[in-house]
């Protein structure tokens, strides 16, 4: 495949944050891995004059996902701590749209359109297509390119910037099935001219 990015296009980066990294509070195997992929992906978006967002897993420190309440999840990113930050090495720009997501208690969004502005936003910014990548692939990755078709946007999922957790043994695989049964396109760095 050949693909040329242009100002139309926006790079949606997922919840690169340190409680998803190895050693975090819900790491994600080789989750580190994806920040140089991403780092060059960047730079292939600001070249082209592409739109780029990020997204944060951003809790209250008694978010409803929460073990202690109610949830499936131990304690992870919850806002201002230091789990919430975007890995030092992940080069975002100076003017990187960022949007935080699950910020309130009730309330768990794997995607990066759930309960925020981002759909709104990037059509304001006329972006048509939008490619996704980071962390992880089997949920907050998949969710926000399943939203991302469903919002009508040409989606690309980034298989080599993003990595999943697999909490059960073919989690990755089945979300890409999924991800590509809904209209999703399967990308890396090599079919971008
Ligand atoms: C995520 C589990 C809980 C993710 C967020 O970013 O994939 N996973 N919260
Ligand atoms: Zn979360």
């Amino acid at each position: 495949m050949r693909v040329k990015v242009n100002k139309h296009d926006a790079l949606i980066i997922v919840d690169v944050q340190y409680d998803f990294m190895p050693g975090g509070a819900l790491p994600v195997p080789s989750g580190d891995k994806v920040v140089p992929v991403l780092n060059d992906y960047i730079r292939i978006f600001k070249q082209s004059r592409g739109v780029i967002v990020a997204s944060r897993d951003w809790h209250p420190k008694d978010h409803s996902s929460f073990k202690e309440y109610g949830g499936i999840w131990p304690v992870h990113c919850v806002q201002n701590t230091h789990g919430a930050e975007f890995h030092k090495d992940l080069k975002l720009p100076e003017d990187v749209y960022i949007v935080s997501k699950a910020t309130e208690r009730d309330k768990d969004a794997y995607s990066a359109f759930q309960g925020t502005q981002l759909a709104e936003y990037l059509r304001n910014q006329g972006i048509k297509r939008v490619f996704v990548g980071g962390l992880a692939t089997d949920y907050c990755v998949k969710a926000t390119v399943l939203d991302a078709l469903a919002q009508g946007f040409c989606t690309f999922f980034l298989f080599d910037a993003s990595k999943g957790v697999e909490v059960n043994k073919g989690d990755v695989e089945k979300s890409i099935d999924d991800m590509l049964n809904n209209g999703a396109i399967v990308l890396t760095l090599q079919d971008i001219i």
